[in-house]
């Protein structure tokens, strides 16, 4: 029996204490050929086992503004509301003139600074212990080819958020952004289109304002006290440091990042990224291929692994080889924050505490395969996700302004 024929998902567990992946993945396949475990060479080291959540101050950072918001300390942080007992969340309706706008946005409570009716984080928390959700996500940029980090986000639906405001009039967008040094220039900001933000479909899950990351309050350099979370989108539809939203009757986007080239609507991407490998490999040791995969909004059938000699033509046709996926932890508890059952996290079964769908939708895992027998020589291995409905990256997305998901590409050599 070939074990890569099957769909092996292999646990963390594995990762961790086995000394040969694929001896690991037999013994995840039921495979007890014993002979087959005791062929497998003994010296591999598998992939580093990765923790399913990033620890906070892990993710990668991708901060605009000078000084930037998480650098302020003391009183500038204070002064910038950017503590807990300082951080205050505006909402109004937009009253700017546009010509395109026959009928500007209405609020019936707008929440202002001036006022005092600005939103502060006791009272968010207080609506969180009504209406508070918890969702798993991986952060993944539009414009990096790696993924930030993957988390446990707390918070409450943008759609309960905005009820406080009483009836909205001839709001066909959401506009927010965060603090940005009182500087026009650096407001870095998003919007939600006003059903995206009010209409979650069931099983789908809600835009929200994340209070705790990971069990703990969001730190600062996370976007802190509070970040918008947008579970299906890209990283830049969530903003960090948030204090304002604006609802208004403009129908176009106000992305900052549509500035540059990039498609504002376009949803987290399913996508394999590969990991580094040394670049000298003893022939007769296994060579362990892997890496992570996001499973974006087609979701995820299989990631693939292509293999190619170095003098092999530049034309040749890449053969495709399944690899294995990480399996779900054996034990959620050991995966989450103290106190946090998967029984309450979005896209669980609330009985069973199960994943509904494995990888989880926008969150990610690791993939690995282990390759044997392979002559010495110059290789270069490519991975690619299939989603769902049958495509393989980086169709059907090939636009890389729609989100990077091109093949990665990995040399070695077998000496
Ligand atoms: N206020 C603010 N929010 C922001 C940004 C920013 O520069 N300012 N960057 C965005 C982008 S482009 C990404 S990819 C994510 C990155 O999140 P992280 O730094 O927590 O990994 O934050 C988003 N939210
Ligand atoms: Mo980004």
């Amino acid at each position: 029996m070939n074990p890569r024929a099957l769909s092996v998902l292999l646990t963390r567990r594995d990762f961790v204490h086995s000394g040969s992946a694929l001896a690991a993945s037999a013994l995840a396949a039921g495979i007890t050929d014993t002979t087959r475990a005791a062929d497998a060479p003994a010296q591999p080291k598998p992939a580093p086992p990765r923790p399913f959540l990033t620890p906070a101050d892990k993710f990668r950072d991708v901060s605009r503004g000078k000084p930037t918001p998480h650098s302020l300390k003391g009183d500038a942080l204070i002064q910038a509301r950017l503590t807990p007992e300082t951080w205050r969340l505006e909402i109004t309706a937009d009253a700017t003139p546009n010509p395109a706008i026959k009928d500007q946005a209405g609020i019936s409570t707008a929440l202002t600074l001036a006022d005092g009716t600005a939103l502060d984080l006791p009272a968010l928390m207080k609506l969180g212990e009504k209406h508070g959700v918890k969702f798993l996500k991986a952060m993944q940029c539009l414009n990096i080819p790696a993924p930030l980090g993957q988390g446990l986000w707390e918070g409450v639906p943008l759609r309960d958020v905005l009820r406080l405001c009483g009836q909205l009039r001839n709001v066909r967008r959401i506009y927010y952004w965060g603090f940005h040094n009182n500087d026009p220039k650096q407001i870095f900001q998003s919007s939600l289109s006003y059903s995206q933000a009010m209409e979650t479909p069931p099983g789908e899950l809600p835009a929200f304002l994340a209070y705790r990351l990971n069990g703990e309050p969001i730190s600062l350099i996370r976007g802190g006290p509070v970040r918008m979370v947008i579970p299906w989108a890209h990283g830049f539809k969530s903003i960090k440091w948030l204090q304002r939203i604006v609802v208004t009757n403009d129908y176009k986007a106000n992305d900052t990042y549509a500035e540059q080239n990039n498609d504002p609507e376009a949803p987290l991407k399913t996508a394999a990224y590969l990991d580094a490998l040394p670049a000298k490999i003893p022939a007769g040791q296994a060579v362990n291929v892997g890496g992570l995969v996001i499973s974006g909004l087609s979701g995820l059938k299989r990631v693939e692994y292509s293999l190619t000699r170095g003098d092999a033509k530049a034309d040749a046709e890449d053969q495709w080889t399944e690899s294995q996926l990480e399996a779900p932890p054996a034990d959620w508890r050991t995966a989450l924050p103290a106190g946090v059952s998967a029984r309450q996290i979005l896209g669980f079964n609330p009985q069973t505490g199960q994943p509904a769908t494995w990888p989880l939708r926008y969150s990610m895992i690791s993939w690995s395969a282990v390759v044997k027998g392979l002559a010495p020589g110059k290789y270069s291995v490519r991975a690619r996700a299939v989603d769902l409905n049958g495509f393989a990256q980086p169709e059907p997305r090939p636009i890389q302004k729609a989100g990077r998901n091109s093949l990665e590409t990995r040399e070695f050599e077998v000496v």
